[in-house]
Parts: structure tokens; sequence; C-alpha cells
């Protein structure tokens, strides 16, 4: 019993630090290719770098702070709508702080820590990035700018920011709020849950049985008006002649299937108008016969 007891509190010794750190870690294995730029083949990028230049208007370094930022699908969980999120959607630090971003990946895809709009004969591109694929951890550090400023920093993987992976950090005092925020500031496309998929369906669904049995109702509707006006009442959307059409329709539409075997679509709306225009004809003809033989009161 002590054996085992002893084995197996030996075993949760050494599974903690397994437990633990989960993901690779990239630091010290980027190769630094210069302009802060630093690669592995693992995935993990640097760009941006810089932990000595002081920017301009900066005397000195004013604080040194170091943050961790986790990324990933569970993020988002709490921003409903949302596919991905970091854990902290906003940041602030004092001008010319010099900043190191501890950056870890949660999901098994690329992520990315994107900051913008940096001065660019500092930054290349203006912009300082950290970059991991899969779980994973990597980190950069670079210097602020002095003045109040708000920054964009992103996933810039595609559709990433836009399905939540975006946050703001603010040097100073900021200079206002990005919009689309998640938890922070409303979204530019407001999510829209009225109506769901399925009830959408039906209601085409619907749309379309009614077009058909209007253009049915139309296609048999004698041109030369009756004397007599039919019984239904004008109102009702089923009329005596919705339904002769529909009669006329069911019994011809097995005959019609045979008939249009093997034509192309032109050719069997060709083959109908032609059924029509004759059909209309004898019509015309078969009622003027009879307008004949009605003796005139005279
Ligand atoms: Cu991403």
């Amino acid at each position: 019993m002590v054996k085992l007891l002893s084995v197996s509190m030996l075993l949760m010794l050494f599974s903690v630090p397994v437990l633990a750190q989960d993901y690779e870690d990239h630091d010290g294995m980027l190769m630094n290719h210069g302009d802060g730029h630093l690669m592995d083949m693992a995935g993990g990028m640097v760009m941006g770098q810089n932990a000595d230049n002081l920017p301009g208007g900066c005397d000195r370094i004013s604080e040194t702070k170091e943050i961790t930022v986790h990324a990933g699908h569970k993020y988002a969980e709490k921003f409903p709508g949302r596919m991905f999120a970091f854990d902290t959607q906003e940041f602030n630090f004092k001008p010319c702080t010099k900043l190191t971003v501890h950056f870890i990946n949660e999901d098994n895809i690329r992520h990315q820590w994107m900051m913008h709009g940096l001065p660019k004969y500092l930054y290349p591109k203006g912009m300082f990035h950290l970059e991991a694929s899969g779980p994973s951890k990597i980190s950069g550090t670079l210097i602020l700018p002095p003045g109040d400023k708000t920054y964009l920093v992103h996933c810039d993987i595609a559709q990433h920011m836009e399905k939540g992976m975006k946050a703001q950090l603010k040097v100073g005092k900021g200079d206002g709020d990005l919009p689309s925020i998640p938890g922070v500031t409303a979204y530019v496309v407001a999510d829209d849950y009225k109506a769901t998929l399925p009830e959408l369906a039906i209601k085409a669904e619907a749309d379309a049985a009614k077009a058909a049995k209007a253009a049915v109702a139309v296609a048999v509707t004698p041109p030369v008006k009756p004397a007599v006006k039919a019984a239904v009442p004008e109102e009702s959307s089923i009329t005596g002649v919705t339904v002769i059409g529909l009669a006329i329709g069911l019994l011809l539409a097995p005959l019609l299937a045979r008939k249009f075997k093997g034509m192309s679509a032109a050719e069997v709306v060709a083959y109908v108008l032609d059924l029509f225009r004759t059909s209309f004809d004898l019509l015309v003809k078969w009622i003027s016969t009879l307008m004949k033989m009605i003796p005139s009161k005279k």
C-alpha cells in the first residue's frame, strides 16, 4: 500500500510540470535576421522588435512592463457570435514604456498579436507583430511612442479580427475608442437574431408556391371575360379559376412530362407558348361562332 502511494505521488510530481506547459516555446529557437525580425521553422515570428532605440520625443524609458496575452477560440465564448478572441481586449500603458509581450496561442491554428500605427522610422510598416502557429508561446519587446494615442491590436489571419480577435492599446489617455472591440465598443455590423434560417427557408418555399399558383391561374384564364361573374367572392385567394387551373395542370402534367422528355428548356418554352397561341385562336373562333348562334333581339 505504501509502495503504491509513493509511486502515485511520484507520478503526480512528474505530471504537474507537463500539464502546466503543454505548448511549445519559440523563445530561444528564433533566428534573428536583422531589423527586429525573428523567425523559426515551427511558425514562430517576431516583427518590429525594438528593445533599445528610444522613439523621438522620449527622453528615457518611463516604465518597463511585461504582459502575457492568451489567444484562442475559448476566449470568444463570452462574446456571442464571435469565434476567436484574446483574453484581454484593452491595454493601457504610459508613453515611452518598454513593453514585453508574451503571446500564448492556445488553438491548433495560427494566431497573431499585431499592433498598428507605430512610427515608421522605427517600426517597419508601422507594425509590431508576434505570430505563433499552433499551441505555443512567443515573446517580443518594443518601446511605445510618446503622446496620447489608441493603437489597434488584432490577429491578421483572414477573418480572425472580424470574428473577434481585436483589441486596443491606449498609450497615455489614448485618442478615443476603436469600433467592434468585443465587450468594449459596439459592433459596426450588429448580429441579427430576429429570423432563424429554417424560418426563412419555410417563408421562401411558401412564397414560391404562391407565385407558381398565380402563374397557373394566369395561364388558364380565358382572354375574353366570362359574362357570368365567378361565384367565389373576390377577396378569397383561391378562386374558381385557380382550382380549374390546378386541375388542368395536374391532368396535363404526366402527358407534358412525356412530351417534354429529351427537350431543352428553350424548346419546352417555345412549345408551351405555341400551345397557348393555338388554344387562344381556337377559343376566339369558338366564342365568335357562339355569338353568331345567339339570335339578336331586334
Ligand atoms: Cu488568429
